[in-house]
């Protein structure tokens, strides 16, 4: 297939899945929360910019499971498979090759610290769910780890269009330490919801918990509710 017929392809299908998920998305508590807990100006999607509970840092700490797991570009591959029509598993090339993002948006740790505009550039997982066609029975993502981290999401928070598998932090390569080769970030949700050195995105026709839903942490991580922990 040639390039541009394959761009098309993808566009085509990222307006679709834009549509069926348009209402949705609008309805999530980071859009649709009217009385927001959380303090400064409004951010693009309406909420307070510094979530209830949250201290600006300047500098990025580090979280892991205690082990940073060494990909080589070379070495690297991601899968994305389960209910989708056309599941791939991308090299890097292939990922690269794909249309580029750019945006700068905040990252919201649950341990409390808020490190406000930071600017990304890597693809959209809107894109990806656009290159391998989600069946209608899709409602959520679970995200893998090359650490053996996992992490779910349902589709209306997956597909925002601030959802992306960066590569790229402040026109550098993503450091190894914050999850290069390629991380995913969510924007509007806590930060473990965006698997660091991310090999594989499985959608489900059901929800799963990850590593640290599955051990008492929030299974939906809405920052501007105080959202950290499952009752
Ligand atoms: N693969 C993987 N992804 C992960 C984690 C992890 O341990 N392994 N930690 C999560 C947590 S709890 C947070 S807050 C962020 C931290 O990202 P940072 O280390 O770049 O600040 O990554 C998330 N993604
Ligand atoms: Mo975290």
């Amino acid at each position: 297939m040639e390039e541009s017929e394959k761009l098309n392809r993808i566009i085509e299908a990222r307006m679709k899945l834009k549509a069926r998920f348009e209402e949705k998305i609008r309805l999530t508590p980071s859009v649709a929360d009217d009385a927001p807990r959380g303090s400064g100006k409004i951010n693009r999607h309406g909420m307070p910019s510094v979530p209830i509970g949250q201290t600006i840092t300047t500098k990025w700490p580090v979280l892991d499971l205690g082990y940073q797991p060494e990909i080589p570009t070379e070495r690297w591959r991601l899968t994305i498979d389960g209910a989708v029509e056309n599941p791939v598993r991308l090299t890097w090339k292939e990922f690269m090759d794909l249309p580029q993002t750019k945006d700068t948006s905040d990252f919201h740790c649950v341990t409390t610290w808020s490190k406000l505009d930071m600017p990304w550039k890597g693809v959209s997982l809107l894109d990806l769910a656009a290159l391998v066609h989600p069946k209608e029975s899709a409602t959520h993502v679970m995200c893998y780890g090359y650490d053996t981290y996992s992490t779910n999401l349902s589709l209306e928070e997956a597909l925002k269009p601030d959802v992306l598998l960066v590569h790229t932090f402040e026109g550098q390569p993503l450091p190894k330490e914050h999850g290069g080769p390629v991380r995913m970030i969510t924007p509007q949700l806590y930060a473990w919801k965006g698997s660091k050195w991310i090999k594989r995105i499985e959608f489900l026709t059901e929800n799963k918990l990850g590593f640290w839903e599955d051990r008492g942490y929030s299974n939906t991580a809405y920052p501007w509710r105080n959202d950290r922990y499952s009752d």
